[in-house]
């Protein structure tokens, strides 16, 4: 029998009922209720540190800010070991991992089976979204890792308030993680949306153990959303102040590791004079019609959990400033003062480090001394910049919907689509290199619809009917482009400098949002000319930019029958329009070429 160190702060049997079959099943040797407070938060860290999962940072260096070091073998997600469990495989659909569930949870209940003995079962209620929008969700996460548990108090409301949102309602998703013994070839992530329950087994990493982030606030809310005519998109939410004082709002998808939370901090440039930017989220977007016919998005998250490597005061300074304190640092290096380090930051190397293994580094290494994927998590308000409309419980009208890949060639630093559809097309056959924010190989081209591919918990092709269908929704819809910022020169190196001078892409795109801003027509999109763009004081040079804006129409030849073949591997669910949309850009494409000799 386990011991409740805490009483249930609850009488909702549902949860009650449900704490005491897990708890059955998985044998904790204590149960603690997580209230949110702050006695109780000093506890868990407490906790934490005993346990030797995390460390203390200089007090005076880096205040109220922890160290943490995972597994080697437990550094980023395991996208060949998540599952989306559907009652058939048709509706997980050919890019997720499906089985049958009933098979799927006896397996898991033998993982489960005493797995937490010795340990304790933290109960961690939490909210998605602000308490009182309509936006909001709750859930329930039991977990035996109190890294864990003092990660999601950051990243959501979490505690009491979460309970109190519930009442004495069944709608809370079941969250169920344990690290049992960090085996990857018994890891699991598994979702099944029939159920509103998650099981994750195997391993402590963020994108696979803080069940409230990718599991439910992308792939089961992208399933209930489908079905409730909204969307859970894995995008940024930025606010943009023009010197004349107008406010609009973007969001933008971009794939992990790809500069999503860069783009959400981006501080202008000086010829950027009196432009403001201020973030709302830096990962996820709920994004709903509004009752004025626009599309409405909000952040359901409460913090920041972003790639640590190459943020520094060049790249991000505003990172740097809300992680000044605050703040869990996972895998990155150690300095001998007992501050962190990592690849990338302002200055050189200091002499000696201790990696993210542990081991003694110094600057003749040859292997990094923070691991690629190394973390930060650290609160929402901690940001200097963060927008005062994060808390709207109805969220913020959406200008424009931006979507970018990592991609090397072919795609031009922006491209507006003709429209809704054609918009669909450009970011549901999108392709971006791997990052090393999941296991496998780095640098690999794949086609990842709308940057959300590891985190659609549906058919794909049936989420491209869904984002058509919601054109049709919105009266005032936002306009959609994609970008890339990674385009390579003959010489291998980046032609556009990126960071705050993506700002000049911004101004471009709100532009065309207003029908002001000029552009040229090309068989794939519209395409800003160099002289379209506010380019002055740009650290670039001119033949840069122009190849950085080229439509290479052979490219575009090739892109598209890779495009064609991903509608043929996403199968018969793939609107007609979409199919349609691909033989009208050939065509133009095919034109273009005939024309040119
Ligand atoms: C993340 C990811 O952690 O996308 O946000 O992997
Ligand atoms: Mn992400």
């Amino acid at each position: 029998m386990s011991t409740t160190l805490t009483a249930p702060p609850t009488t909702n049997t549902h949860v009650t009922g449900w704490v005491d079959e897990m708890a059955r099943m998985c044998k904790p040797d204590r149960i603690y209720w997580c209230d949110g407070s702050e006695t109780e938060r000093e506890r868990l860290l407490a906790e934490a540190i005993d346990a030797g999962v995390l460390m203390k940072l200089d007090e005076r260096k880096r205040p109220n800010s922890y160290y943490s070091r995972s597994n080697p073998n437990d550094v980023a997600r395991t996208e060949e070991l998540t599952f989306v469990c559907t009652p058939t495989r048709e509706e997980a659909g050919p890019t997720n991992n499906w089985m049958e569930p009933g098979e799927m949870y006896a397996k898991l209940r033998g993982l489960f089976d005493g797995s937490m003995r010795g340990r304790t079962m933290y109960v961690v209620p939490y909210i998605m979204g602000v308490p009182n929008s309509p936006f909001s969700k709750v859930g329930i996460e039991l977990t035996d890792s109190v890294y864990v548990a003092v990660n999601i108090r950051i990243m959501a409301r979490m505690g009491n308030i979460a309970l109190q949102r519930l009442g004495m309602a069944d709608a809370f998703n079941r969250g169920l993680h344990s690290v049992a013994d960090c085996d990857p070839s018994r890891r699991f992530i598994v979702h099944f949306p029939q159920d509103n329950t998650i099981w994750s087994v195997g391993s402590g990493y963020g994108g696979n153990a803080l069940l409230n982030k990718k599991c439910l606030a992308l792939r089961m809310a992208s399933y209930y959303a489908r079905r409730e005519g909204w969307l859970a998109e894995h995008m940024l939410l930025l606010e943009a102040t023009s010197p004349q004082g107008e406010v609009r709002y973007i969001a933008a998808g971009f794939p992990s590791a790809c500069g999503k939370t860069n783009l959400a901090m981006l501080v202008p440039p000086p010829a950027f004079d009196g432009w403001r930017i201020r973030t709302l989220g830096d990962d996820i977007a709920w994004m709903r019609v509004g009752t004025d016919g626009r599309l409405y998005a909000a952040n359901p998250e409460n913090g920041f959990f972003g790639v640590a490597p190459g943020t520094s005061m060049a790249t991000n300074l505003t990172a740097m400033k809300m992680l000044t304190r605050d703040a869990i640092f996972t895998n990155v290096a150690l300095t001998p003062d007992g501050d962190v380090w990592w690849e990338g930051m302002d200055g050189p190397a200091p002499d000696r480090l201790t990696d993210w293994q542990g081991e003694p580094w110094t600057r003749d290494s040859k292997t990094p001394a923070a691991h690629p994927n190394s973390r930060f998590t650290v609160p929402l308000a901690n940001n200097p910049m963060v927008s005062p409309n994060v808390n709207d419980p109805r969220g913020v009208p959406i200008s424009a919907l931006i979507f970018g890949g990592r991609r090397s060639n072919t795609v031009p630093l922006a491209l507006e689509s003709f429209n809704w559809t054609h918009g669909v097309y450009l970011a549901g056959t999108m392709g971006s290199e791997t990052t090393a924010a999941k296991t496998g190989a780095v640098g690999v081209l794949r086609r990842d619809p709308m940057a959300n591919i590891p985190f659609i918990g549906y058919d794909a092709g049936e989420y491209l009917a869904h984002w058509l269908e919601m054109g049709a929704r919105i009266p005032r819809p936002p306009k959609i482009f994609l970008v890339n910022w990674f385009r390579k020169g003959e010489d291998g190196r980046f032609l556009w400098p990126g960071f705050g001078e993506n700002m000049r892409v911004l101004e471009w795109i709100l532009e065309r949002c207003d029908g002001h801003a000029a552009a040229r027509e090309t068989p794939v999109g519209l395409v800003p000319r160099a002289t379209d763009l506010e380019l002055r004081e740009l650290p670039a040079k001119p033949a840069a930019v122009d190849a950085a804006l080229r439509v290479d129409l052979d490219e575009w030849h090739d892109e598209l029958t890779l495009q064609d073949q991903w509608l043929d591997f996403l199968g018969p669910t793939v609107p007609r329009a979409l199919r349609l949309q691909h033989d009208l850009m050939q065509e133009a494409l095919e034109t273009a070429r005939k024309a040119r000799v």
